[in-house]
């Protein structure tokens, strides 16, 4: 086998179908019982796109985009997971696929020049390119306090939803956490359960998701466009269609400015952020018109002043942390079974058997959702005991945050690919993901033309690109908030910014110069 691909998300298999494609001998190993990655573990009720779906889509083939008919311009998690599954189908994938596999180690032997991987199952593999396609969400965290085990009742996390689902008609139900996850499932627990707790420890920044269904007029429109969709997520920083308006926001009048807000705030999906001025994401004077804008429209939704002002962030301006959208999210507090706990001033103490402790008293619970959130971006290679050259632990290599070469490789561990890892572009992951899948079959590819069969990274351009990636994310808003994406949300952990802010068009631009550059910054033997 030339190249073992790990995980079968939406980024994975595209590796493995352009592997494929190159004629490159290559398998794929997920844990899961199914495809989809991130769409097939949070299949919680409320999950979808925030993303344009067709924008989210694969574009690499002219035929899918024919036959795949998009429901939603933001379509659920169930969609989105038939979509993945037609196309391992469509592309006759699924014959590469080995499912139930979780790998706990892979081992690069030096003699060989092979990895040596083993599963959680005990089966050994033996590939000579190792692409690990793990997804930056998909490690779940959970609170640290004590006494799970002990409670009787139902309790998931949003990143490991059974596939029965949870009943919560007529139950008391706590849901713990208020990120993009949390926001989406409130709304429907509220619906069905007879008491609702939500246990916030930050308020979040949230905007209206405005979905709507897309007609076959609309889907043939958009097929007709699809080129323009395409070129747009090029050039936007994200990969998606939006890009910021480059005028300063700080220059207009502010009811031209309050105006602007009106038209993003009613617009569908992240346009609020990605389709916001320039200036909102640096600097402080813009954001505050932002906050203190939706903090006025999140004033007009929740009844309760008092609990309006729980529900908007004292500790970030809008952007500085991944804003999640919502649908009715804000109204579920207006109803009166439904309760907010800040943990700030009620910390949990304990789960107990008939529910959660905390300073102040007990809550009396059937069923607890965890929206807690993720051991993020390198949170699923921390789950893996990764060694490179003399034993080298990718864990120890990563200890002070990670290090990476283009977000694709990593100095020490020959033949190692990342996709979708860190220190590379977020946002619409799949139009950074590709771009990367696309690197790795050609670098293989072109490796096994030549003969060669060890690629490493230099340390020097590692640390190039280390610098690089730091640099970007400088005198921005992001840098100064705490969030996932500086590991902040996990005790303990050392803070390192995780992912690449210069956004896709220049990360594209560097890969190819280096690329084009006789690879430059790797080692060919
Ligand atoms: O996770 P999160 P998520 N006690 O880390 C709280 C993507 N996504 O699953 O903010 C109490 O954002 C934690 O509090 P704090 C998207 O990129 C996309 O919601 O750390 N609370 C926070 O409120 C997103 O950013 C979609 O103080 C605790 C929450 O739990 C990313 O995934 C949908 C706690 C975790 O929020 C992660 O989102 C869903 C504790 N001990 C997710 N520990 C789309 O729409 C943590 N929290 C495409």
């Amino acid at each position: 086998m030339d190249a073992l691909v790990v995980g079968a998300g939406i980024s994975g298999i595209y590796q493995l179908y352009t592997l494929n494609q190159r004629g490159v001998d290559v398998r794929m190993i997920e844990a899961g019982t199914g495809v989809g990655g991130v769409w097939f573990w949070n299949r919680y009720p409320g999950a979808r796109f925030d993303s344009e779906s067709y924008t989210y889509g694969y574009f690499f083939s002219p035929e899918l985009i024919e036959e795949w008919d998009w429901s939603e311009e933001y379509a659920g998690q169930p969609e989105t997971e038939r979509y993945l599954n037609h196309v391992v189908d469509r592309f006759d994938l699924r014959r590469l696929i080995t499912f139930e596999q979780r790998v706990v180690s892979a081992e690069w032997d030096s003699e060989a020049e092979r990895w040596t991987v083993t599963t959680s199952s005990g089966d050994v593999w033996k590939p000579r390119h190792l692409v690990t396609a793990l997804g930056i969400l998909s490690a779940p965290a959970f609170p640290s306090a004590p006494g799970l085990e002990d409670f009787r009742g139902e309790w998931a996390h949003t990143g490991l939803w059974p596939d029965e689902g949870i009943d919560f008609t007529g139950k008391k139900v706590a849901v713990i956490g208020t990120g993009s996850s949390g926001v989406q499932i409130v709304p429907l627990v509220a619906k069905d359960a007879e008491q609702l707790v939500v246990f916030q420890r930050s308020p979040n920044w949230c905007t209206p998701i405005n979905n709507f269904a897309i007609t076959p007029e609309r889907m043939a429109d958009i097929r007709s466009r699809i080129g323009e969709i395409w070129d747009a997520t090029q050039l936007s920083p994200s990969g998606s269609m939006h890009r910021p308006i480059m005028e300063s926001s700080l220059e207009m009048e502010a009811d031209q400015r309050r105006s602007h807000f009106d038209r993003l705030y009613d617009s569908p999906g992240l346009i609020m952020a990605l389709g916001n001025f320039r200036d909102v994401a640096l600097d402080k004077r813009a954001n505050d018109n932002v906050t203190a804008y939706i903090a006025e429209r999140i004033r007009a939704r929740v009844h309760d002043p008092e609990l309006a002002e729980r529900l908007i962030p004292k500790d970030h301006g809008f952007g500085q942390k991944r804003p999640p959208l919502e649908n009715g999210y804000y109204e579920v507090f207006n109803e009166p079974h439904v309760s907010l706990v800040s943990t700030g001033e009620e910390p949990i103490v304990r789960f107990t058997e008939t529910g959660i402790e905390t300073v102040h008293g007990h809550y009396d619970l059937d069923a607890i959702v965890f929206a807690t959130g993720f051991e993020a971006v390198v949170g699923s290679y921390n789950r893996i005991d990764i060694r490179g050259r003399d034993g080298l632990a990718l864990r120890d290599h990563w200890e002070a945050g990670p290090r990476t070469y283009l977000g694709l490789t990593v100095a020490g561990f020959p033949n190692l690919f990342l996709v979708g890892g860190p220190q590379s572009v977020t946002g619409v992951i799949p139009r950074a993901t590709d771009f990367q899948a696309d690197w790795v079959a050609a670098t293989v590819a072109g490796m096994q033309e030549r003969g060669e069969t060890v690629v490493e990274p230099t340390g020097a351009a590692e640390d190039e690109w280390i610098d690089h990636v730091n640099a970007g994310i400088l005198g921005t808003m992001q840098e100064t908030a705490e969030s996932w994406a500086f590991g902040s949300n996990v005790p303990g952990r050392k803070r390192a910014y995780l992912l690449y802010a210069g956004g896709l068009p220049q990360y594209r631009e560097r890969v190819k110069a280096a690329t084009d550059d006789g690879y430059r910054g790797f080692k060919f033997s």
